[in-house]
């Protein structure tokens, strides 16, 4: 009998960033990274390996996806196979469950997602750490979005050793994240092509490393003594060191827009005015403030004289991936 299984996975931000690969086959990231799983964003698959099929299927939102526009997801679902034994093709229904447009769909979520449900149907039973492992054969992000709460991805050297583990969840403090979603452009470069390329040609290169593991080392005593101000601060002047990467690759590249650089500036006003607020960009223009959910209604009246109040999305801290067969 074909058995499907479903599983979803919430969205993650990083608070420390990963950004450059050290092994692009295996996806060993050249540092590790510490990341907010948040409750507002996630993605649910159901897989089902069924020996009828003559090639996988892949659906997203309903829709199925061409054969040769989902090579990303085959080749993960060959990975499952040569791990499991399983040898025939697979149907795949995913479903991103983030406001319309968002830009905020993420490779973390669904790999994360796909990963467990994949592996469970082609009748694997992985501990939570072998899962992040698998996940992040799919995308690097992914290895976290197995958890939930604050999660750190530790680098590692080889496949064995570069997994993610949960550092604090379930999280019994204040802490939450507005995203400001702002107009979608086209992405200027993939992640995947952007870290590439500032692997290859940032000077700074070796300097965001280094700077990196001490983020990381300030990051957990900041979660451990529950202080807002420090996780706030380290986060956020860490996310502009990753975009100065980008600044300083060749090509140079960025992902922000002029809307990025006006949310930028009333988080920072927020702040010169006695509220604790602090941002965090990923590999687009959305910006994700960091603040405690006491301060909603303060930060939500400073951003409405620049943005519509559904372009403000608050989250909470979310859980780690659930599994269930149907
Ligand atoms: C992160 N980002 O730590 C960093 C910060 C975006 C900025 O991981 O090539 O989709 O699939 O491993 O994970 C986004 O890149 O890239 C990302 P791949 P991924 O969350």
């Amino acid at each position: 009998m074909v058995k499907t299984v479903i599983a979803k996975a919430h969205t993650n931000i990083a608070l420390v960033k990963y950004w450059g690969k050290k092994d692009a086959r295996l996806m060993l990231p050249q540092n590790g990274s510490i990341s907010l799983t948040l409750d507002h964003f996630y993605t649910q698959t159901s897989v089902a390996f069924d020996p009828k099929l003559k090639n996988d299927q892949i659906y997203f939102d309903d829709h199925l996806i061409p054969a040769g526009k989902a090579t990303r997801m085959t080749k993960f679902l060959d990975l499952i196979r040569q791990q499991s034994g399983q040898t025939a093709p697979a149907i795949v229904k995913t479903a991103n469950h983030v406001p319309t447009s968002a830009g905020l769909a993420s490779s973390a979520s669904g790999f994360a997602a796909l990963a467990a449900a994949g592996s469970r149907a082609a009748g694997l039973n992985l501990s939570p750490t072998e899962l992040s492992r698998l996940a992040r054969r799919g995308s690097g992000s992914a290895t976290r979005s197995v958890f939930g709460g604050f999660v750190e991805w530790h680098a590692g050297h080889d496949d064995a050793s570069s997994y993610a583990e949960p550092l604090q969840d379930p999280i019994d403090w204040d802490i939450q994240m507005i995203a400001v979603v702002l107009q979608a452009t086209k992405k200027p470069i993939s992640s995947t092509a952007g870290m590439a390329r500032v692997v290859a040609t940032s000077p700074y290169y070796s300097a965001w490393v280094k700077t990196a593991h001490r983020d990381l080392a300030r990051m957990r005593k900041a979660i451990l003594k529950k202080d807002l101000n420090a996780v706030g601060r380290i986060a956020e002047t860490n996310a502009m060191r990753m975009h100065a990467l980008n600044l300083s690759a060749d090509p140079a590249f960025n992902y922000f827009t002029p809307d990025t650089l006006t949310a930028i500036k009333v988080v920072q006003d927020l702040r010169a005015n006695g509220i604790n607020c602090y941002y965090t960009l990923d590999a687009g223009p959305n910006v994700k403030i960091i603040c405690a959910s006491t301060d909603t209604a303060a930060i939500m009246a400073a951003f409405k004289p620049y943005f519509a109040a559904d372009q403000l999305i608050v989250a909470k801290p979310g859980p780690g991936i659930t599994i269930t067969e149907a």
